[in-house]
């Protein structure tokens, strides 16, 4: 289906914007940030009003890019004018959706972007401290952020008085402990507090009772990270890129079968079709199958949705959701249901064990999905695995239920045939999990 028209963008329109310094030596040096604008926009940032910033980013349209697609502005506005308690910022750095890797190589490639745009949005919420929570495997990245942290403190970027301006600010980078589920931002917030990471009861919502109870804006790193470029460029420059309601630009991580996987930054609405030239095709030629838009947690696509616009509506009105730009990429070798197999065995793994459809549900689901695809499965088994997931969708208490069971019920939806014919083969002996289709 072909979604776009004569003024779609292109994928170089205008970009890149985030990725633009990533190619330069020490590009994670303060000094190089420096010779590249870095610090201008804190310092345009701070001779303006909190308020002004947060309509400035309002006008800009900048939607959350950890998943959601909440406006970063509207969220900011939900943080309490009178500071009756504590304001504080966290970043959401827990990169782990499964082929999510947008936020690492950023902080990597360009720590002090995310730094200036932490100060910046601190400001315009008036909240005096940030925490960024860092996924705890990517020790590199860690020790990156916290080096920037400490340049931007010895500059005097950071801590009492920035700049003179009379605004304090201080910034801690904290190592999580390697559960997805801390991504879920109250989850996460409990993790920070020191608790075990699980979902908490929305409302309150951060902004209402946060961080230690108090006023919090939880925000993605790549979000936070475009907020110095909106400083600068001001809301009409971002707005001409992307799409009306999807404005900006968005770093597309691209993996699997492509002949150069990695990020490519695009504006908002670039179709797989265009993504794919850039990173130079499909693998050895060998056609597409299926691909997830934005990680395993969106249902899947198929060749049928090359043009689709990868923005939130245009992933939205074609059955799916725009997630994190992480793009999966399978081609005709590869087995729908042992690829669904996987996954389904990483949400099980990764249910935090609170709510009873997805910590019962997952385990099921893995349990006749291993059995289908080690070729012992009935027909009966594809109702049995629809029944559960609907027992499970909308009725679990965080989005991880939700997004384990996207990949089942869009890959029945577009490969029914090759779940029925694994469910036809007779294959005694062979152990759960064990591919009976090529993987
Ligand atoms: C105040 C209201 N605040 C909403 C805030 C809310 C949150 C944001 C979005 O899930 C999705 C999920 C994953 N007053 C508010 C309000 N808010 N109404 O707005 O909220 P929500 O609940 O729509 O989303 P979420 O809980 O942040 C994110 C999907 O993204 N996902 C992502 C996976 C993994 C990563 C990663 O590894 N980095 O992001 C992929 O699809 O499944 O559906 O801040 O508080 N009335
Ligand atoms: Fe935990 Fe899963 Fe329930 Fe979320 S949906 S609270 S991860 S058990």
């Amino acid at each position: 289906m072909d979604m776009t028209d004569a003024n779609s963008p292109k994928p170089d329109d205008l970009t890149p914007v985030l990725t633009k310094r990533w190619l330069s030596p020490t590009s994670w040096s303060l000094r190089t940030y420096e010779q590249l604008e870095g610090y201008t926009a804190l310092r345009k940032a701070l001779r303006a009003t909190p308020d002004e910033l947060v309509e400035l980013v309002k006008a800009a349209g900048l939607r959350g890019r950890g998943g959601a697609g909440f406006p970063a502005g509207v969220k900011w506005s939900f943080m309490p004018k009178e500071p009756v308690k504590p304001h504080y910022l966290v970043v959401n750095a827990d990169e782990g959706e499964p082929g999510t890797c947008k936020d690492i190589p950023l902080m990597m490639a360009d720590p002090h972007s995310l730094v200036e745009g932490v100060i910046i949005a601190c400001y315009a919420m008036r909240s005096h401290f940030s925490a960024i929570y860092v996924r705890g495997e990517a020790l590199h990245c860690i020790r990156r952020l916290n080096n920037a942290v400490q340049e931007a403190y010895a500059a005097g970027y950071l801590g009492k008085d920035i700049l003179g301006s009379g605004f304090d600010c201080d910034v801690v980078v904290h190592a999580g402990a390697g559960a997805y589920i801390c991504g879920e931002e109250t989850a996460l917030l409990d993790s920070l507090e020191g608790k075990r990471g699980q979902p908490r009861l929305k409302p309150p919502f951060p902004a209402a009772a946060g961080l230690y109870a108090c006023p919090t804006t939880v925000n993605n790193v790549e979000t936070i990270a475009s907020v110095p470029f909106i400083v600068n460029g001001g809301s009409d420059w971002f707005r001409s890129m992307g799409r009306e309601k999807s404005p900006g630009p968005k770093i597309y991580s691209l993996s699997g079968h492509v002949e150069n996987p990695g990020q490519y930054e695009a504006p908002l609405g670039t179709t797989l079709r265009q993504l794919l030239e850039l990173a130079g095709g499909m693998k050895d030629g060998v056609p597409l199958k299926f691909w997830t838009p934005g990680g395993s947690s969106t249902p899947l696509f198929t060749a049928e949705h090359l043009d689709v616009p990868l923005d939130f509506e245009g992933a939205a009105e074609a059955g799916s959701m725009l997630g994190t730009t992480a793009l999966m990429v399978f081609n005709e070798t590869v087995s729908v249901p042992w690829a669904v197999m996987k996954w389904t065995q990483f949400y099980e793994h990764e249910s935090c064990g609170k709510c009873t459809p997805c910590r019962e549900g997952t385990f099921w689901l893995a349990q006749v999905l291993e059995r289908m695809v080690a070729g012992h499965g009935t027909e009966e088994d594809i109702d049995t695995l629809l029944d559960v997931c609907d027992n499970i969708f909308g009725r679990s208490f965080c989005a991880l239920g939700d997004g384990a069971v996207s990949p089942i019920t869009s890959g029945i939806k577009y490969f029914r045939e090759e779940f029925l014919a694994l469910c036809q083969q007779n294959r005694p002996g062979a152990e759960p999990g064990e591919p009976a289709l090529a993987g």
